[in-house]
Parts: structure tokens; sequence; C-alpha cells
């Protein structure tokens, strides 16, 4: 998928704004974006631009429908006030990865993937 960091926190913009293709897994109770699959099978603490993982402990995921210019966005929204955008392939695909993120963040992180 393609991702946005659009928020940094509450109130704060994020200052790389741009959109990087991200291999997305989600492991526990934490969201990982890397380069590619070959960085995520080989090394899970490869994560793109050295990143944490994304906590998702009190996160939101929902269509992004303030988001007009692409189809398909979808916003994450972490407990921290962070929010990343990401585009799918198409609406199924969006809204199966709403479904994992939600019950992973409803589940406390205990959903298997
Ligand atoms: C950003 C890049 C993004 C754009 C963002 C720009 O510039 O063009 O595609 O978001 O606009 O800041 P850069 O690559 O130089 O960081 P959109 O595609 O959503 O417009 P924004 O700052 O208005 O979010």
């Amino acid at each position: 998928m393609c991702r946005k960091h659009d928020m940094e926190g509450p109130m704060q913009k994020a200052t790389n704004r741009s959109w990087d293709k991200v291999y997305v897994v989600i492991h526990g109770p934490s969201l990982s974006c890397y380069k590619d699959q070959k960085h995520a099978k080989q090394d899970p603490s490869s994560r793109i631009h050295h990143e944490a993982a994304l906590d998702l402990s009190g996160a939101e995921c929902e269509r992004a429908t303030d988001y007009k210019k692409m189809p398909n966005v979808f916003r994450l929204r972490l407990a921290s006030g962070g929010e990343y955008l990401f585009i799918a392939k198409d609406q199924p695909e969006m809204e199966l990865w709403i479904n994992v993120i939600n019950s992973t963040c409803s589940k406390g992180g205990t959903a298997p993937m």
C-alpha cells in the first residue's frame, strides 16, 4: 500500500508528508511498515525509515472520507494523536485492512496475522 504520515501528534502536522510505498505487517499489538516483503521477512526490525512499530492499542481506523484526491484511502489514528493515511488497491482490500486493524485495536493486540 502507499502510506502518508499526516499528523505527528495532536494538532501537529507531520513534516515528511510524501507518500511511501510500504509493505504492512501486523505483529500482535503493533503495525510495522517495511520497504518490501523481503525486508519484513529477513529482519522484522528493519522498518522503513528506521521507524518504530506503530502501537495499535487505543488506535482507530476508518475510511478517510475527507480525503478526496484518491479512492480507497483509510486513516489510522493512533492513541498518541499520530495519524497515517493508507491507499488500498480497491474497496474490498480497504475494508479488509480497516477490519483487521480495528479488531487488533479492540482486542488489545491479540489478533493473529
Ligand atoms: C508532499 C507530497 C504529497 C502531498 C503533500 C506534500 O510533498 O507532494 O504527495 O500530499 O501535501 O507536502 P513532499 O513530497 O515534498 O513532502 P497529497 O498527495 O495528499 O497532496 P500536503 O502537505 O498538503 O499533505
